[in-house]
């Protein structure tokens, strides 16, 4: 609960509203964001506004004032969450994350980075070599993976076209050691214009130069037509296939039929070349193209994960390694044509927001539940129920979707739309949307509505079952495999099945994602997770527009408020009463060295009375609770004048003086 500053700037924690409503709420949130402090606590969790202007803040002072700082002692700032996150995992040898999230141009990848800096610059003061270079290699990964995976859109000029979740491994010295990262669906639209990126990390020649080549090949893809004569198909002139040939080192015949035609194996297993429309010609041409740069990015991820990955360690020599973990994943998207990769985007943050609930929210009261402190109930909405809708085994959307790209013949979106509808129409979340004729057109939705946590969203099911399909002819992949270039064929290693071979279907994207999202929510359940939550103040990327309206839509689906309720509901601070019973007892007359008690608890009571702040806290079964992190500053102050006279003493006792 920093005060450090003055009043005019608001208050640096929401907790110290004077009530806690929306009105409040957005009242500080404004005055603080004009007055350019873009940062407000909630306890532990920092809201973020995006300031759309270069900030004097993150420079080599600011680092310094928040390095091993408490969180209270300095005002509101991401430093003061990497640096929470940083010592949790060095003193109490715990796993952390830091969980960014915010609707897209929020500024979670600013953020993101800035907190990567920051970890960077007050790591390894020695300079050692080697972790030198493994900074420098995690940080530059970093530019690697923007220019490849980051397009310009309407809401952001440099927006994330992937979720992105870095953990940074440490050594007991608290120094990094290495990395990996996971990335989540990259967005398959509108990349045919890849920015050309520079520095490479790590990767041979052989295999920048692959690079280019298969960018070069998208290009050409991007660029090729096809025409329809005398009823047969073909490619509009010679020098595209030739090029793409050259280009990824395979036969000019092989790159035509491909393109042409795709191999069906019939019933009675007989295999059959069968002639593409136009139409599926532009479709294979499209899908080839959006596969060769979604293996690239993957590729890439797996090659900067090599170079960081941590080698050589000795948990026995090196001690427990730990871990932070930095996630920066595509914020809730509502456009005004929203299609299936809204609708994974937008699932991975319901399941964000069931994590968030999970433990902020559900934890917390769980825990005073369980130590007896008198508590009084805080509702929430939980949004498990949206999660259900999607993910739920047999009835969830994903599982219709699923069904529905598994039926052999053809099933169309609209049939599928029909099928969502028959099983999911009661659902209160969900509305089927087919019956009623568009206002203006008369022509029926094809589209359908969930009702998020974060608000209404219709998506059009136009084109969600080729999404969700692998679109990809398996002759494309067959071509890639055989391509004589080593690094082309690496890439492609399914391409080695023949048609007959290809009976498994593989999962289809939506379970893929699926399955990846589940993971990312385990792993990030067992640390111990700090937020920046980021809010964008306007749709004009203007520094100076307070949009009231989009940003308290935004405040109310991030659940800010409940945030607060709870955390001042709450107690910022709880220990064992063992642990601080060790930290402080020096503080104590009754307790130093040691106390004669019957128990822990009662030695930490005369602490605290002896300093003062015992209606600051409630004792819980095991733990003491500290509801303002004020009165612990004032114990950690004196332990820490305390410390040179008790060395002293102890020097003094050990040379025979006393
Ligand atoms: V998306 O979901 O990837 O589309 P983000 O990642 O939330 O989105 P991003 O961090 O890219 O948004 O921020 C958008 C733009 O806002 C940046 O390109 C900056 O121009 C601007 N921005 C964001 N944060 C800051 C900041 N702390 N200081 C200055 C900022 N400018
Ligand atoms: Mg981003």
């Amino acid at each position: 609960m920093a005060e450090l500053e003055g009043l005019e700037f608001g208050k640096s924690d929401f907790v110290l509203l004077d009530e806690v409503n929306m009105e409040q709420f957005m009242e500080n949130l404004k005055l603080r964001f004009e007055k350019a402090r873009i940062y407000t606590f909630i306890g532990e969790v920092v809201v973020s506004v995006n300031p759309y202007k270069q900030m004097d803040i993150y420079g080599k002072e600011a680092i310094d004032a928040y390095r091993g700082r408490e969180l209270y002692e300095n005002p509101p700032h991401l430093y003061a969450v990497a640096d929470a996150a940083y010592k949790a995992m060095k003193r109490r040898a715990k796993d952390t994350c830091i969980v960014i999230s915010g609707e897209s141009g929020a500024g979670k990848t600013e953020a993101s980075k800035y907190i990567m800096q920051y970890i960077a610059a007050i790591t390894n003061p020695s300079q050692r070599a080697e972790v030198e270079s493994v900074k420098n290699v995690l940080l530059k990964s970093n530019c690697v993976l923007e220019a490849f995976g980051n397009a310009k859109t309407n809401r952001n000029d440099n927006s994330s076209r992937f979720g992105k979740y870095m953990d940074i491994n440490f050594n007991f010295n608290g120094d990094p050691t290495g990395g990996h990262i996971n990335n989540y669906l990259l967005e398959k639209r509108d990349i045919h214009s890849p920015s050309l990126f520079y520095s490479m990390i790590g990767f041979s020649k052989e295999e920048i130069d692959s690079i280019y080549r298969i960018l070069g090949t998208i290009l050409i893809l991007g660029n090729l037509q096809f025409e329809t004569d005398s009823e047969s198909v073909q490619v509009v002139g010679s020098e595209a296939v030739s090029h793409i040939a050259g280009l990824t080192t395979t036969e000019p015949d092989n790159v035509t039929k491909s393109l042409l035609y795709r191999t069906v194996a019939t019933g009675g297993g007989e295999v059959i070349e069968k002639g593409h429309t136009e139409k599926e010609a532009c479709f294979g041409r499209d899908a080839f193209a959006k596969a060769l740069y979604e293996r690239l990015f993957c590729w890439i991820v797996a090659r900067i994960n090599a170079v960081i990955e941590v080698k050589d360690y000795n948990p026995v020599l090196h001690g427990k390694n730990t871990v932070i973990g930095v996630l920066d994943i595509y914020g809730f998207e509502i456009f005004d044509n929203n299609s299936f990769e809204q609708f994974c985007i937008n699932y991975c943050n319901e399941k964000l927001q069931q994590l968030f609930i999970e433990l902020i929210l559900r934890q917390e009261q769980d825990e005073y539940q369980r130590e007896g402190i008198t508590w009084r109930h805080i509702d929430y909405f939980n949004n498990q129920i949206i999660v259900d809708l999607v993910e739920q085994p047999h009835k969830g959307i994903i599982s219709v979707l699923d069904e529905a790209c598994l039926t052999v013949g053809k099933v169309t979106d609209t049939i599928c739309l029909e099928s969502m509808d028959a099983k999911l129409g009661q659902h209160p979340h969900y509305t089927s949307r087919k019956l009623t004729p568009s206002d203006k057109t008369m022509e029926f939705h094809r589209d359908f509505r969930i009702r998020h946590y974060a608000g209404d969203v219709t998506y059009s099911v136009e084109g969600f079952l080729d999404k969700n399909k692998d679109p990809l002819f398996q002759d494309f992949k067959r071509l890639m495999y055989n391509s004589s270039n080593p690094v082309l064929k690496e890439m492609w290693p399914d391409g080695q099945l023949s048609i007959t071979e290809v009976t498994k279907r593989p999962l289809t994207a939506a379970t893929l994602f699926k399955n990846s999202i589940v993971a990312l929510v385990d792993k990030l359940g067992c640390k111990e997770p700090y937020y920046v939550r980021c809010i964008k103040p306007n749709e004009m990327k203007s520094p100076v527009l307070f949009d009231d309206a989009r940003c308290q839509h935004q405040v109310a689906y991030l659940g800010l408020l409940e945030n607060v309720r709870v955390r001042r509901a709450g107690f910022a601070y709880r220990q064992p009463y063992a642990r601080f019973l060790q930290r402080y007892k020096m503080t104590c007359e009754y307790t130093w060295p040691n106390h004669l008690m019957e128990t822990d608890r009662e030695a930490v009571e005369a602490i605290v009375t002896q300093h003062g702040f015992q209606d600051d806290v409630a004792y819980g079964h095991t733990k003491l609770f500290v509801r303002t992190p004020r009165s612990l500053f004032t114990l950690e102050q004196e332990r820490a004048a305390l410390i040179p006279i008790l060395v002293l003493f102890l020097q003094k006792v050990w040379r025979g003086a006393l």
